[in-house]
């Protein structure tokens, strides 16, 4: 079985290792978001194909659902000691490597998917992991500070402002411009299968469909599509999807999620338990929708909600 999945970083990451267990034969392609992607000391670094990379590889920092385990920061330190920022985001020794391979790679005339593709050599996820484009797209914010607009690039909204202001506006830049990476559409047109992990809908998911040809070829595709509502009980179950959410003028709801991506793009739709409540208004939003526990508190319980999904996916089809 062809299993195409959309992936941001931790929540498709978490999902993913728990669709490699329920689904150990399938083929899985993951179609992986770049518009966290920032460059740093000179250096490109890819957030999410890094999370899911480093996940089903082994090499997570379980705890923190990103960067390396076992990482020491005496680079980030003498690099501060140079008074050569920025400090707020947590670079470590081991991941550094990831980045100067990658930037070399890049600097050598070889794209972002064949990089990728490098890397997870090492790595073996043991899922082909395609970044949605070869192009460049970042995602910026806009915000409000004292009193003036600006765009802020997402990981400085995210990780140095922790999301405390409102996000007024979401643009992933050069989006437009982009096209999606060598076996993305192919990938979609050969699949029997779609997911929709419970990523962000709006920085993961959001920017991958924002790719020209990507959410096309998703709703024209004749499989199930079957999404996993990253809103749990009104709120996500971590990180700033409400804020961004917002931006959007979408209430952070598991049917408002469903909803706004629609009829059009998925068929069948998982809440948590706790949210049986709207199961009828997803429902009646033409999407097929089940109550079931979607906590990825283990690999099992993950495991659990891709059973669910492919379950869900057999009815829809
Ligand atoms: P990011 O790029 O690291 O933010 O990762 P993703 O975009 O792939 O996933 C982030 C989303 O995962 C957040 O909106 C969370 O609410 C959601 N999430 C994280 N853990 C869980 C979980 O255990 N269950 C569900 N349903 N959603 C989760
Ligand atoms: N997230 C943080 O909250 N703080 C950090 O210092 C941080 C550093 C970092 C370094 C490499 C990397 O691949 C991811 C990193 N992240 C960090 C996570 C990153 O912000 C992701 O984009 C988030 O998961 C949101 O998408
Ligand atoms: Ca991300």
């Amino acid at each position: 079985m062809r299993i195409v999945v959309l992936a941001g970083g931790i929540g498709g990451a978490r999902f993913l290792r728990g669709l490699k267990q329920a689904a150990p034969d399938a083929e899985i392609t993951v179609i992986g978001n770049t518009g966290d992607d920032i460059h740093l000391f000179g250096l490109k670094v890819c957030p999410d194909l890094d999370t899911v990379m480093y996940t089903l590889g082994g090499g997570i920092d379980e705890k923190q659902g990103w960067g390396r385990r076992d990482e020491t920061f005496h680079l980030k330190e003498e690099l501060a000691a140079y008074g050569v920022g920025p400090e707020w985001f947590g670079l470590g020794d081991r991941d550094f490597a990831t980045h100067i391979v990658r930037t070399q790679m890049l600097g050598a005339g070889f794209p972002l998917s064949a990089v990728t593709e490098a890397l997870c050599d090492r790595w073996q996820p043991g899922v082909r992991l395609l970044p949605m484009s070869d192009d460049r797209i970042e995602t910026h914010v806009a915000v409000e500070v004292d009193g003036e607009q600006r765009a802020v690039h997402f990981q400085e909204y995210w990780v140095r402002m922790r999301a405390s202001v409102p996000a007024l506006a979401v643009v992933p830049v050069g989006a437009e411009q982009a096209e999606p990476a060598p076996g993305v559409l192919e990938a979609i047109a050969e699949a029997d299968i779609v997911l929709f992990p419970p990523s962000n809908p709006v920085v993961s998911i959001g920017t991958i469909l924002a790719v020209p040809g990507i959410r096309e070829a998703i709703a024209e595709a004749a499989v199930p599509v079957v999404g996993l509502s990253p809103i749990v009980g009104g709120a996500p179950v971590r990180g700033m999807a409400d804020k961004v959410l917002a931006a959007i003028g979408v209430e952070a709801d598991a049917a408002a999620v469903a909803e706004h991506y629609g009829s059009g793009l998925v068929d069948g739709w998982l809440v948590d338990t706790a949210d049986a409540g709207v199961v009828e208004r997803v429902e009646s939003a033409g999407i097929r929708c089940r109550a079931v526990p979607l906590m990825m508190t283990d690999v099992d319980a993950a495991a659990r909600m891709a059973a669910e999904a492919l379950r869900l996916a057999e009815e829809v089809s």
